[in-house]
């Protein structure tokens, strides 16, 4: 069949589908992309003639449409994806961050960057990098360390194979992320004969590989010895669709479970064994139980430095790690059992029949919980007058949004307050990005959470956009796309005048907070007035309704009109940065000046060293 590359890229992605658990479904929902002379003759002119199954959609920036398609992806739980199609140069290094956050997160995004002329002829084309020391670098290079599969087609012939090398990976749960074919300008447009075969309809099955009996037996022996143990639910219980099989090990063992960013909903908020949010921004109640834990079991979590509070935080555990990826299952010298969540917790639960930790301690777990929820449910209390606090905001935001709703967020101060604030219900309605935590990923991000959403036509479901006005003013640009496609966001714009979480991490550190508030310049430095920034107004010129509240009463009516409003919509809210939310007591490490003639510098630092003693290698 003779077409383009482009064309035969086209038709190939528009054929292939996913399938676990018996529902098979069309992996590609679509082609997310800005054109420029990289890509608008050939991939942009292929989504035109063949692009029926494979719909094209526009965006405003090539990072946020990289972001659209991360948090779509992570809503279908990996069994969907977007490709996005950019130019070259600027547009293709755009999606770089885009790249790396959908890598750390292990969440499929196909890239397809346009790449300088395979054949030479033109070159230096307009925007190559032109790098003296080769002809074959170009700034696509770039992808290489954040994709899990990086190919640059450079003629036809090559691409069939990368097309079935890039499915592999994107469909595989332990290998998934990124992935970047880099597409010659020239090679998209060239015509070849291709085989009949490639545009077959293709099913990826998405395996829940079952633990090895041998791995199961010593995981199995490990948590029978225990008397504290804990599980710590990572995102991979959730893209698992593990959640009943952790309720049901759960309620077996009376084991408690602590929750990563990725992982919260793991069981509902108000589960007997729900220990709440663990580590650095995590509850109380589940760390004083990391901290007395004997044996940890991790699932679907990579351990990242907020969960294990920077290695602080499981003063004498051991671990079993189940973990579909062989390298996490790995850390921390654990028991490692390699297996999907929901087959490898069901495993473990055949394994420990009959086993139970003991009462006094699921008493202790309930106990515990019930002191956190309290803290919790005095700061929700909002005030009647005045600046609401931010736990307030969440507070209400809570009260206004259903069960089946979704809140969004990724960076700033709200992502540590919601991680031990928020109230789950359903295992879908927590979605930080808390891998990546990139600012500018809020408004993006929830844009693909809302398009997953509101697939099949039911659009009864909101998604509640938190956002600083730091990640807002980096990235408010899919408000347009939002407004075009006519998908409804609710943006929670939480107005404090600058980045606060970067002024409280700065202050700990001896820093003064410097750098972190938005002020006019003076003689000394940016300690002037606030500066006149208008974000509400912002957000109503690029095509938004807007809701202002100044205090909490305001913010509930706001709320409830944002609901019933049917197109998206921004709350602006200004809060108290002074009244800050209850804290989790523990550590994350941040390395403080070793020398400095600050005085704030050298008792950080004294406060450093002693609380560094707490770390250990877990080994
Ligand atoms: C792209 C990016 N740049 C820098 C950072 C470091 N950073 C983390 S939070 C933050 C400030 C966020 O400000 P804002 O959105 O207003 O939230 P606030 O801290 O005020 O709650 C910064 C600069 C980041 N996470 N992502
Ligand atoms: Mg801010």
């Amino acid at each position: 069949m003779r077409l383009t590359t482009g064309q035969a890229i086209v038709r190939f992605l528009a054929n292939q589908w996913s399938e676990r658990d018996g529902v098979r479904q069309r992996f590609f929902a679509g082609c997310f992309g800005i054109f420029g002379h990289g890509n608008v003759a050939g991939i942009g002119e292929a989504l035109l003639e063949y692009g029926q199954d494979l719909p094209y959609y526009q965006a405003r920036n090539e990072q946020a449409m990289v972001h659209t398609a991360v948090g779509f992806a992570r809503a279908h739980d990996r069994l969907r994806a977007f490709a996005c199609t950019s130019s070259i140069g600027p547009g293709a290094t755009n999606m770089v961050t885009g790249a790396a956050l959908a890598t750390v997160n292990r969440i499929p995004v196909l890239l397809l960057p346009g790449d300088v002329f395979a054949t030479r002829v033109a070159n230096p084309v307009l925007q190559e990098l032109e790098d003296p020391r080769s002809y074959d670098v170009s700034v696509n290079d770039a992808f290489k360390p954040v994709s899990r599969f990086w190919d640059r087609i450079n003629r036809p012939e090559q691409l069939p194979s990368a097309l079935l090398a890039a499915m592999r990976v994107l469909t595989d749960p332990a290998e998934t992320g990124a992935v970047t074919l880099a597409l010659p300008q020239d090679v998209q447009a060239e015509a070849y004969d291709w085989p009949e075969e490639l545009f077959a309809e293709r099913v990826w099955h998405v395996a829940r590989p079952v633990p090895e009996p041998a791995a199961l037996a010593r995981a199995a022996e490990l948590i029978r010895g225990a008397e504290r143990p804990l599980i710590v639910a990572g995102g991979g219980v959730i893209y698992s669709r593990a959640t009943d099989e952790l309720r049901a090990f759960a309620e077996a063992t009376g084991v408690p479970v602590g929750e990563t960013q990725a992982g919260k909903g793991s069981l509902p908020w108000d589960h007997p064994q729900a220990a709440g949010a663990i580590g650095a921004t995590g509850t109380t109640a589940a760390n004083a139980l990391a901290r007395e834990a004997d044996v940890v079991i991790g699932v679907g979590t990579r351990y990242s430095d907020f969960t294990t509070a920077s290695r602080s935080l499981f003063g004498r555990a051991r671990f079993v790690n189940l973990n579909v990826a062989a390298f996490d299952a790995a850390k921390h010298a654990g028991v490692s059992l390699v297996a999907d969540a929901a087959a490898g917790l069901a495993g473990l639960r055949g394994a420990l029949e009959g086993w139970s930790v003991p009462e006094a301690y699921r008493e202790e777990t309930r106990e515990r919980v019930g002191r956190w929820n309290a803290v919790v449910d005095e700061a929700f209390h909002p005030s009647e007058e005045g600046l609401p606090a931010q736990a307030e905001v969440l507070g209400l935001v809570g009260e206004a949004a259903r069960e089946c709703d979704v809140v969004v967020c990724a960076a700033g101060s709200m992502p540590g307050d919601l991680h031990r604030l928020w109230r789950p219900r359903d295992p879908k309605g927590y979605h930080v990005e808390y891998g990546y935590s990139c600012m500018g990923y809020e408004i993006a991000g929830g844009l693909g959470v809302k398009m997953a959403l509101d697939e099949g036509g039911d659009t009864g479901r909101e998604v509640f956009v938190m956002v600083g006005d730091g990640s807002y003013l980096m990235m408010s640009s899919e408000l347009v796309t939002a407004v075009q496609e006519g998908v409804k966001l609710i943006v929670v714009l939480v107005q404090n005048h600058g980045f606060a979480s970067i002024g409280n991490l700065s202050e700990s550190v001896g820093a003064q907070r410097f750098g972190t508030r938005y002020r006019y310049r003076t003689g000394s430095g940016l300690d002037g007035e606030v500066l006149p920034v208008d974000l509400a107004a912002n957000a109503a010129s690029l095509g938004a309704r807007v809701f202002t509240a100044r205090t909490a009463p305001e913010l509930r009516d706001a709320l409830a009109r944002a609901r019933a409003a049917s197109g998206t919509t921004v709350v602006h809210v200004e809060t108290d940065p002074l009244r800050p939310a209850p804290d989790g007591e523990a550590w994350w490490d941040v390395p403080v000046a070793e020398v400095s003639g600050l005085d704030t510098v050298r008792e950080a630092r004294a406060r450093y060293e002693k609380d560094k003693q707490a770390q250990r290698p877990y080994l």
